[in-house]
């Protein structure tokens, strides 16, 4: 036997050493894909050529798309740059990826011959898809959104790009200790990542500090300080079923060699020798860094500035490129070419730099250049929580940047003018509205103001939430612009979330509607509503969510050790841990559900429902109170689940490190799902189309895109409670007079908590949040204890829908069926006709 049989066994070279190497870019067929797998694992020296393990078998798999990839996506920049369409940027300090490699050999519609090549090289597909790790460079929803974005993009063959960081270490990873939740560095790239494309022939430098000096020819110009190069590596982004390949561009920062203190080095001084060296590398190496030092929050306004500089040089070079040889051309015409929209306000700097971009590089006026940058950038806001809208240091600003503040003071100042010259009636307002809050205790820059200031288009992201923006939060502006607001909801690609994370319920979906055309066209799923009451369509539908339940309870069992069983009601709440999202009521419940078990007789519990109960999401390390309800999750989980008198009837499992991979196990094999979120507090929501789409219930608040969601599939087919977002002030008013009455379960869930019954952990601080009429982080703000008791009568009404299960696989069939609102092709179809005014450029 050979060193290489013994060592890798039956999947080990000896299988794939019958295979030709040879590079074949373009494979189709098996046979040639394999090939070209196997060129990769003796021509990409990563590993050694000896090894053909799974991890092996990924690389070389992912490197063999990847080549495809890179073919296509350099005919779709050729054929962009040829006939040199108007193209959008989309700006994003975050990108939630998951994993690359379903997803590309599906939108390449390559998985059949994928799963025969590897086969032939002794491997299984599922096994090998498995060794890739998250691309987690996001947080949430919102980062979430951007690469649904970029897919429907791609598959609609629109000109447009997403612009990113390239950050070195992703979200944390979380465990569950005895403590609770336990963070660790994301390593993504520890290998290496095969789906990015390092493109040395794209480098910016970008200036941090300095000062501003006045040319003789009376120019400003930025000058002095550090500088930074902004170098790009591209993923590739493919379409689905199309050739358009397009591009996500993420920055990594360097230093020059010039930087480098070769003096100070061979003097034995190595740190202050390279520290222009490791100041460059702080800048991407980690996702949202802690803000509470002053060092913490100038390196995160650092990566935000970083971000705008390096995306507007670049779209700048490729505009004039694209000018080359097309005789005279005017600025004037650059929105007509570019379309920048900013996703939330952390590159809101994209605005002064322009016009400093504009101004001090290009030479244009003040007016020229303003009116430029206002037709081309574009503002989607996603939160109204008062301390979640950026508001960055004025003294910081100045010194980091002192010429961007210039120009945000020189904006500031004839916002005021334009107020006072043609809208007095707005002058009381004016101190809210300007940019600059010259509060002298703490003057800032709103961010916020800046975008609506400044961009042609400012948008919510669901109906109630623009509703809300053009209500409360800029109110005063909407008389001044009234067309400048728009509501675009929010959708997810239908792709991801549902032709590839549960491939048996989209079979059997295509195999009644007869065609595969809704993975484009998901409108086509009302088609689903004529059969679903036919006894036969309900068996599939039926056999393929059990499918998925049985995967997610092996995937339970293997990460928590807990067994759980397949035909209790999986219900699943996971998201961002946050008081406002109120997983803490969903706990409470949960509780009281239990304290209810313990107190029947074992007959009367034969005739409740038996759930499940899994709840995820990852807690801000600075975030106390949120860490406390994970600790709780856990703590609710270890009674109940080891309670052998009702552990049949309620298991609590906290799902440990919820990302995107973990998502497309979670809720293809969900039933119920949690949006719960106290109204008018979650801008959208994502995550509920996802699980409705899957044909999973909600139980909900009439908050986001809940509200659209319940409009789409029908209110009888959504569990409904809660105060709305118009009663909310009031309620807390009323509280704060003392008016609140407690809901008795409610005082017994909590006394329950307080006697002991989940441990010896100190809770009182979480209770005492829900105690009290007013005060910082006291009298219930998030109205856990208002809405307590129609959340345990909307829980009610589930576990008795469940019980008539006919009735309960049609509910399902009927979200399924009515989400078709919720792809992310109708989002950016219409952010492309209603904002970006951009059309399909496809590749021939
Ligand atoms: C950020 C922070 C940071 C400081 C602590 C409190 C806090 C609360 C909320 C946020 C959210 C920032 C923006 C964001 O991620 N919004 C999410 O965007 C999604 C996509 O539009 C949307 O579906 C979610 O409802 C919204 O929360």
């Amino acid at each position: 036997m050979t060193t290489t049989e013994k060592s890798n066994g039956a999947t080990g070279y000896g299988v794939a050493a019958k295979i030709p190497a040879s590079a074949h870019p373009m494979a189709g067929e098996p046979k040639e894909i394999a090939s070209n797998i196997n060129y990769h694992v003796r021509y990409s020296p990563h590993f050694s050529a000896f090894k053909f393990e799974p991890e092996q078998a990924y690389y070389a798999t992912a490197e063999s798309v990847r080549d495809r990839l890179v073919q296509q996506w350099n005919e779709t920049y050729l054929h962009y740059h040829k006939v040199d369409p108007k193209q959008t940027y989309y700006l994003s300090m975050e990108y939630l990826q998951g994993r690359a490699l379903t997803n590309a050999i599906g939108n390449l519609n390559i998985q059949d011959a994928y799963a025969d090549a590897l086969n032939k090289l002794g491997h299984k597909l599922e096994e090998i898809v498995e060794q890739e790790k998250d691309a987690a460079l996001g947080n949430g929803g919102l980062g979430r959104l951007a690469s649904c974005f970029l897919d429907s993009m791609a598959t609609l063959n629109l000109p447009a790009w997403g612009y990113g960081l390239r950050y070195r270490y992703g979200l944390f990873k979380q465990r569950i200790t005895k403590e609770g939740q336990e963070e660790s560095a994301d390593d993504w790239l520890e290998k290496f990542s095969p789906w990015e494309v390092v493109r040395h022939d794209v480098v910016y430098p970008v200036r941090f500090f300095g000062q501003v000096e006045v040319q003789p020819s009376g120019f400003r110009k930025w000058v002095g300080g550090e500088v930074v190069k902004a170098l790009a590596y591209d993923v590739p982004i493919p379409g689905y079923k199309t050739k358009n390949t397009i591009s996500l561009r993420l920055w990594e920062a360097k230093a020059s060699a010039e930087d480098f203190n070769l003096f100070q080095f061979n003097d034995g001084k190595y740190e202050s020798a390279a520290q222009l060296h490791s100041s460059a590398q702080q800048i991407c190496a980690v996702l949202y860094p802690g803000d509470a030092t002053e060092n913490g929050k100038l390196l995160r306004l650092k990566q935000q500035f970083f971000l705008c500089s390096a995306s507007l040089q670049d779209m700048i070079c490729t505009f004039k490129e694209r000018k080359v040889g097309k005789g005279s051309w005017k600025w004037s015409e650059f929105p007509s070419k570019v379309a920048v929209q900013l996703n939330d306000t952390h590159p809101t700097l994209a605005i002064p730099e322009l016009m400093r971009l504009l101004m001090d590089d290009e030479g244009l006026g003040w007016d020229e250049a303003w009116d430029v940058t206002t037709r081309t950038i574009a503002y989607t806001n996603h939160t109204v929580l008062p301390e979640a809208l950026e508001k960055w240091s004025q003294a910081v600003m100045w010194k980091l940047l002192p010429r961007h503040m210039e120009i945000i003071e020189e904006i500031d100042k004839r916002f005021m003018e334009m107020i006072h010259s043609t809208r007095p009636d707005l002058e009381s307002k004016l101190p809210s509205m300007r940019i600059l809050d010259k509060n002298p205790q703490k003057p800032v820059v709103r961010m916020a103001n800046l975008c609506v200031v400044s961009a042609h288009t400012v948008n919510g992201v669901a109906q109630l939430h623009s509703d809300i923006l053009k209500s409360e939060l800029f109110a005063d502006y909407v008389s001044i612009w009234p067309t400048k607001f728009q509501n675009k909801t929010n959708g997810i690609t239908p792709r991801r979330w549902l032709r590839f994370c549960s491939p048996q319920l989209s079979n059997i979906i295509t195999k009644w509607l007869k065609t595969d055309q809704w993975v484009t066209n998901l409108d086509l799923l009302t088609d689903l509503r004529k059969f679903a009451d036919k006894t036969d369509f309900q068996a599939e539908w039926e056999s393929a969510k059990m499918a998925n339940k049985q995967r997610l309870a092996q995937y339970i069992l293997k990460v928590t050790g807990v067994t759980i069983d397949p035909n209790s009601l999986f219900d699943i709440q996971v998201k961002r841990i946050h008081e406002y999202k109120r997983q803490l009521l969903n706990i409470l419940g949960a509780i009281y559900r239990y304290k209810k078990l313990k107190e029947m007789s074992p007959e009367e519990r034969k005739s409740t429902t038996s759930r499940t109960i899994m709840i995820g999401g990852k807690a801000f390390a600075t975030y106390t109170n949120a860490k406390r309800i994970v600790k709780l999750v856990c703590d609710v989980g270890a009674v109940v689940n080891n309670d052998p008198e009702v552990n049949s009837y309620l298991k609590v499992v906290f799902v440990p490190n919820y990302n995107v991979s973990v998502a497309e196990v979670l809720i293809p094999g969900s039933e119920l799902s949690q949006h719960i979120s106290t109204a008018g507090m979650e801008a959208s929501g994502t995550s509920n189309m996802k699980f409705s789409l899957n044909g999973c219930l909600i139980i909900g608040t009439l908050d986001g895109a809940n509200v659209e969601i319940r409009e789409e599939i029908g209110e009888e087919n959504f569990f409904l409670f809660g105060a709305t977002a118009d009663e909310v002030p009031q309620l807390r008013k009323d509280r704060e007079n003392g008016l609140f009455k407690p809901d008795p379960r409610f005082e017994e869930a909590k006394q329950f908590i307080r006697s002991g019954a989940f441990g010896s952990y100190d809770y009182n601080p979480l209770l005492e949040s829900l105690e009290g009429n007013s005060g910082y982080g006291r009298g219930d703000y998030f109205l856990v204890g208002h809405d307590f008791p129609s959340y345990m009568d909307a829980q009610a009404r589930v576990d008795e829908a469940y019980k008539d299960r006919k009735r309960w696989t049609k509910m399902s069939i009927l979200s399924t069926a009515g989400s078709g609102k919720f792809s992310s092709d109708r989002t950016i179809s219409q952010y492309a006709k209603e904002i970006w005014n951009i059309e399909e450029c496809r590749v021939p």
